[in-house]
């Protein structure tokens, strides 16, 4: 083939990139993947920030297609940090010699279908311009970080910093004065780390959330043989559940419990720690009733924890259900608030009104800050797909097509928008899920109807209006039959101004939805379209 075209176009080089690579090779198609970043790792090669690291065990977080793999692999700890999580990335980029077919410091710009060749050019900000078959849009739930719109940011005589674009080099903050906007996963994790570090640090607050102890620890050569003896057993098992994380799921609603088998059910998982806390009975995310039972344990868990009671009620969460905002796992986030070098602005009650050269102002009080770090979150899901000028049948824009909220079929691909596929995109489990659990039953899907058409002598797959319809209402339908809708949540695109307010996961739980795709594929790839 001449240089410029290929078989198939991946945006993105993190894990979803690096396994599509991976078995688009093992199919014979010739592929190039761009990245924007200047090495492979996704996620975990932008978010470096103080005390980034992974809230599913890395025994799960991890890929499970080459048994080797996963066999000599060996995790330091039950979470590993990020620099470990990357050095895999990197690791299995090499193993697989990916490296030679992505094109590193290269944003994607444009894809644009013609109808009459049936192929799509795909535009860089390095000038390039290549003609594929088929894309496949790798490029993850959480890659556009967002700065919040505050005036004066350009006056400021200091540092600025966000979480998700953390500086290579690292940051250090020893003896000077740190604020940190933002209380999400990232905050906290960050806000323990950068309180050890710094003169002093503050914290602005909007909205507190809630969060369950990591109890994160040194890996030992019993759990992970433990692991390794029986992985295909325990993948199996994770996929049966609703997030694809292998857990102990309690099948019982929190009301037909006493109170005395909750508090010890909560108890019981609180010292084991982590996202295992919100299966401890069937209904938390069903009924407000249940769900306030888990909510104010830990609100008793975070009085008990900061000795100041006003501190302590505003690290308190009162407006939205437990769950229905990521539920965050830290190591040691609420005893940071003890420190005597760390205070907590609410800035719920008194907004932050500006930037100034030497700080932030709220509408009460000035604080003088070297450095502001802005966890601030991200454009999630949509974010950056819609950065580039996405284009379907007519000329159509992506953008069109998604004006009032993202709309797919199973969450892979767009009606109108032919031999384009997302992984894990809107309208699929994806965040709601084990990552790497999903990206690689997306992977497998993609690359199966890839070895389907071939053989079927197709040129082109596209999904239908009608299915894609009836998919989004079910979508919704199952959303709102939870309490997730009830939370300002980047989940339904609350984050940012002007964005649909939208539950953009499939919450139907990855064994339901594995049945859904698997079904469309066994037959045929029932409600798509193949020309
Ligand atoms: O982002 P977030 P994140 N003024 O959107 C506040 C994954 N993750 O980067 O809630 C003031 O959750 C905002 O306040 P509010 C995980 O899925 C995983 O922390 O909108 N404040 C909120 O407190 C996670 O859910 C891991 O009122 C503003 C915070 O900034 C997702 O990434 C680690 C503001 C943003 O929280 C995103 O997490 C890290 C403004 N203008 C992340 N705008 C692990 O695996 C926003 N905020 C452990």
């Amino acid at each position: 083939m001449p240089d410029n075209q290929v078989d198939v176009v991946v945006v993105g080089a993190g894990f979803a990139g690096l396994y599509m690579l991976h078995r688009l090779r093992g199919l014979g198609l010739s592929a190039v993947a761009f990245e924007a970043g200047g090495d492979v790792g996704g996620t975990w090669y932008w978010n470096r920030y103080p005390g980034a690291r992974c809230d599913v065990e890395s025994m799960q977080y991890s890929f499970s297609f080459l048994p080797e793999l996963q066999q000599e692999w060996r995790w330091s700890e039950l979470y590993a940090a990020q620099p470990e999580i990357l050095t895999y990335a990197r690791h299995v980029a090499e193993r697989l010699n990916l490296r030679r077919d992505i094109r590193f410091d290269t944003r994607v710009t444009s894809l644009h279908f013609n109808e009459a060749a049936e192929v799509w050019t795909v535009r860089t900000d390095q000038g390039d311009t290549v003609v594929a078959r088929f894309c496949v849009m790798a490029t993850g739930c959480l890659s556009t970080a967002k700065m919040p719109d505050i005036p004066g940011v350009e006056s400021f005589q200091g540092k600025i910093y966000h979480t998700g674009a953390w500086p290579h080099e690292g940051v250090d903050f020893t003896g000077q004065t740190v604020g940190i906007v933002g209380t999400g996963s990232s905050a906290i994790q960050a806000i323990p780390v950068i309180a050890q570090q710094a003169a002093h640090l503050t914290v602005f607050q909007r909205t507190p959330n809630y969060s369950v102890p990591a109890w994160n620890r040194p890996m030992t050569p019993e759990y992970e043989a433990e692991w390794k003896a029986a992985y295909p057993e325990r993948r199996r098992q994770a996929k049966e559940l609703r997030t694809a994380i292998r857990l102990v799921p309690n099948n019982k609603s929190a009301l037909d419990a006493t109170e005395a088998e909750r508090a010890q059910e909560y108890e019981a998982r609180w010292a084991t720690g982590g996202i295992p806390f919100m299966a401890a009975f069937n209904d938390l995310i069903l009924n407000q009733t249940a769900n306030d039972t888990a909510a104010d344990f830990v609100r008793a868990k975070i009085r008990s924890i900061v000795r100041d009671p006003a501190v302590a009620d505003l690290l308190s969460p009162k407006d939205y259900p437990i769950g229905t905002k990521r539920i965050c796992v830290d190591t040691d986030y609420f005893v940071t608030f003890n420190r005597e070098n760390v205070t907590l602005k609410d800035i719920r009650s008194a907004p932050i009104e500006g930037i100034t050269p030497n700080g932030l102002r709220t509408t009460d009080a000035s604080f003088d800050l070297q450095n502001i770090v802005f966890a601030t979150g991200f454009d999630a899901m949509t974010g950056t797909l819609l950065a580039m000028d996405i284009r379907g049948r007519e000329g159509r824009t992506l953008r069109e097509a998604w004006a009032d909220g993202p709309r797919t079929h199973l969450g892979l691909m767009v009606a109108g928008f032919p031999n384009l596929f997302t992984i894990t995109g809107p309208g699929s489990p994806s965040v709601l899920s084990n990552m790497l659990v999903s990206i690689e039953q997306h992977v497998d899907w993609i690359a199966d109807c890839l070895a389907y058409l071939r053989a079927a002598g197709r040129a082109t797959i596209e999904a239908t209006e009608a299915a894609q319809d009836e998919w989004v209402a079910h979508v919704r339908e199952v959303g709102e039959r939870t309490l997730y809708p009830q939370a300002n949540s980047w989940y339904m695109g609350a984050n940012v101004p002007g964005k649909p307010r939208i539950f953009m996961p499939y919450i139907g739980g990855f064994p339901l939805y594995t049945r859904k795709i698997e079904e469309a594929a066994a037959g045929g790839y029932d409600g798509f379209r193949l020309i």
